[in-house]
């Protein structure tokens, strides 16, 4: 069982992550000390969660116990949409890195396709609610991230809620400097996305799991949507392997070499998640988790259906 994946650029991306969205200020710092101590060396974060000051400071405060080393951790962060235009994007890499209090990220991913219009607002929309989109080409965006590479910013980057052609639309970008080194999607037993998994495997391209529990905490949850934590079949074979449903669903990512980043205040689940090295699932138990797929998507950015650049409307 892979604790590293290798990227494309040579570097180790840890399989287990701790995610950071959601985390209230006077929480995330306290998270991501813990989830140090516990042992998580990749922490998954974004301009957009408006947290990164205070993960940077959990992170230097670990840095000065000398609990780890900078070059022990595995930072990734992500391109907010409202930053596509290409003069923004550096200064949107740099006030991240400050706020993290980094010199370099290992990896910097565009968020989603999607450019909106630049300026204050995160979520800019028009009296419909329909994202405002930017007037950019993911691609030129996508050259201005080259050069964060070519300039140290970052060791790495790639893309974050993009479709399979899209991802071809930069492998064939004429002139193409540096490519995806990772993509970050949503996927869980419900939503396996087996054929984007498969083409950005084949490609060469590391792929990161987001919401691997199914995020059970959206706001949005309605009764009748099927919950993995209370799955009855994978917890048959948690019980089997004397382990939780998180832990079954995160050896199950390690294991068919997807890396994930799920989200927990609780410091017991901090630990929990983290110990999904010491078993393994057979065959059969992965094929049966597999079978559970029904395409069904948590995060569907529905303010960006009428978006160009929509990226879930293609087969996958
Ligand atoms: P998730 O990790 O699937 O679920 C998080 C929820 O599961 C929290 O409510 C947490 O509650 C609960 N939980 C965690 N461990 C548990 C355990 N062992 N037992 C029971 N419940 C447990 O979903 P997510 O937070 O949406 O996604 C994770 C990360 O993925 C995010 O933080 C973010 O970094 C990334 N993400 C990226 C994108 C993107 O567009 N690229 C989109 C969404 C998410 P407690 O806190 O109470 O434990
Ligand atoms: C936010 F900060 C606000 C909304 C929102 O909805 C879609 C999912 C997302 C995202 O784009 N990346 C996340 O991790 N969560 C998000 C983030």
């Amino acid at each position: 069982m892979a604790t590293c994946l290798q990227l494309s650029s040579g570097a180790g991306i840890p399989t287990v992550g701790l995610g950071t969205w959601k985390s209230a200020a006077g929480q995330v710092k306290a998270a991501v000390m813990a989830a140090i101590d516990a042992g998580y060396r990749h922490f998954d974060c974004a301009y957009v969660y408006q947290n990164e000051n205070e993960i940077g400071e959990g992170i230097q405060q670990k840095i000065k116990e000398d609990v780890v080393k900078r070059e022990d951790l595995f930072v990734v962060s992500k391109l907010w949409s409202t930053f596509h235009e290409k003069p923004l994007v550096k200064g949107a890499c740099q006030k991240t890195l400050a706020d993290l209090k980094l010199d370099y990220l290992d990896l910097y991913l565009m968020h989603w396709p999607l450019g909106f219009k630049a300026g204050e607002e995160l979520f800019p929309a028009d009296d419909k609610g329909m994202a405002i989109p930017s007037n950019t080409d993911f691609l030129d965006t996508w050259e201005a991230m080259e050069e964060l590479v070519d300039c140290g910013l970052v060791k790495a980057i790639g893309v974050s809620n993009f479709n399979h052609e899209q991802i071809e639309r930069i492998l064939n970008k004429p002139g193409l400097k540096h490519k995806p080194a990772n993509v970050q999607i949503e996927c869980n037993p419900y939503l396996t996305q087996e054929k984007l998994v498969n083409y950005c495997q084949s490609q060469g391209i590391a792929v990161t799991a987001y919401s691997p529990l199914g995020s059970p905490d959206r706001p949005w949850a309605k009764p009748e949507d099927p919950s993995l934590l209370d799955d009855p079949k994978i917890k048959e074979i948690a019980a089997k392997h004397n382990k939780s449903t998180a832990q079954v669903r995160g050896c199950q990512t390690v294991d068919s070499v997807v890396c994930s980043c799920r989200f927990s205040f609780a410091p017991q689940r901090i630990v929990e998640n983290f110990q999904v090295f010491d078993f393994k699932l057979t065959e059969e138990e992965m094929a049966t988790i597999f079978s559970f797929n029904r395409n069904w998507r948590v995060y569907t950015m529905s303010m960006g259906k009428t978006h160009k650049d929509y990226p879930f409307n293609a087969e996958y």
